[in-house]
């Protein structure tokens, strides 16, 4: 199979609620759509959406990228073997030196040329253990009051895992994680998530006052990591990484004890082969992973779904419960959450399945 176009198309789609970033407050989530079309008329989409605070990349990066891109692309035969997904895409676009974002997106829209010829999906394409469902974490933000009601609510909906953010005031978050402990009435599991935003000290008062039994687990408690074995052994809360992971090796992660679970975003790690190499290490050495978004529309998350459903090892809910921020979505019918778990999808996305409406082609 050979690609003969590749176009690639900005958008800028209206949020339903304000996404508050370090940095910024977006209104509106812009990103940029890779088209691949094969020689026998297959076609393949990729989402490219870095997040600013977050990704290494700005969108005028990524876009930059992507615009060479549709020249180095063209022409090219895609091998059948990347579908394995160990380290023969990798080594088939190592040369093109992709930044993350634009990484997720080529290997996105490859495998679903190769999916579509085959009838299937990215997810049924990679041969690996596939479950049918990916269990979601509902997303828990806003106030005291609004987190007691958004607790009973996704439960009512099927949800078993929440996840909160609580950066900021440590009595703030004690309240919330009481309140929703005393919403969700042992019904479900939470895990917090601070963002590196608290010193060790206050990790560990927080950590204390909760108790162990409050969470099943902290994201990113603070910055200095060295220290998670010294905050394991005071609270007894295990820790789960994510900005770290960026800087770190599975190899250096497994010798910190207290550390069990990772939570992978491969938007901003550098795309689906590279993520799934780490999912294999982590089984390896007994650590839970687990696949987040970062905000992408229903294309990403249906192949962040599909992703995540191909690990063996999917004991904790999949962080993708961010559609919820979006009002407007690339796909005509966006990707849905039905108690609590996302169906991975049976067929690769079409051309039909796309709104080209929300897309600017660019020159
Ligand atoms: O802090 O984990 C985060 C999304 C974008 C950037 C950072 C984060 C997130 C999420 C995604 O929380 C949702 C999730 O992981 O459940
Ligand atoms: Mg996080």
């Amino acid at each position: 199979m050979n690609i003969v176009s590749a176009t690639v198309y900005h958008y800028s789609l209206e949020l339903a609620r304000p996404l508050v970033l370090p940095q910024q407050t977006l209104m509106n989530r812009e990103g940029l759509v890779l088209h691949l079309i094969s020689d026998q008329g297959y076609e393949g989409f990729g989402e490219i959406a870095p997040l600013p605070g977050f990704s290494s990349e700005t969108l005028d990066e990524a876009c930059d990228q992507a615009l060479v891109l549709r020249y180095q692309l063209c022409d090219l035969e895609v091998p059948e073997s990347i579908k394995t997904l160990n380290g023969h895409l990798d080594r088939w676009i190592e040369n093109l030196d992709l930044k993350p974002s634009v990484c997720f997106a080529v290997e996105s829209a490859v495998l679903g040329l190769l999916a579509a010829a085959r009838n299937v999906s990215i997810g049924q394409l990679i041969p690996q253990q596939s479950h049918r469902q990916v269990r979601i974490a509902g997303l828990l933000s806003g106030s005291n009051d609004e987190i007691a009601v958004q607790t009973r609510d996704l439960l009512d909906k099927g949800f078993r895992e929440l996840k909160m953010k609580v950066a900021g005031d440590p009595d703030d978050a004690i309240r919330k994680v009481k309140i929703v402990n005393d919403a969700a009435y042992g019904k479900a599991l939470l895990h917090i998530d601070v963002n590196r935003a608290w010193d060790f000290d206050t990790a560990v008062a927080f950590g204390k006052e909760i108790g162990c039994g409050a969470v099943n687990y902290i994201e990113e408690p603070f910055k200095d990591i060295r220290r998670i074995p010294e905050f394991f052994d005071e609270t007894m809360i295990p820790v789960a990484l994510d900005e770290s992971i960026q800087h770190l090796t599975v190899d250096d992660i497994r010798l910190i004890s207290g550390v069990d679970f990772l939570v992978l975003k491969p938007t901003i790690l550098g795309g689906i082969e590279k993520t799934k190499a780490i999912i294999d290490q982590a089984q390896s050495c007994a650590l839970s992973t687990t696949i987040s978004s970062s905000f992408e529309s229903s294309l990403g998350i249906s192949t962040l779904a599909d992703l995540a459903g191909t690990s063996s090892h999917s004991t904790i809910a999949a962080g993708l419960d961010t559609l919820k921020w979006f009002k407007e979505d690339i796909l005509n019918e966006p990707v849905q959450t039905e108690n609590g778990t996302i169906a991975v999808s049976q067929k690769a996305i079409s051309k039909k399945d796309i709104n080209f409406n929300l897309l600017r082609k660019l020159e």
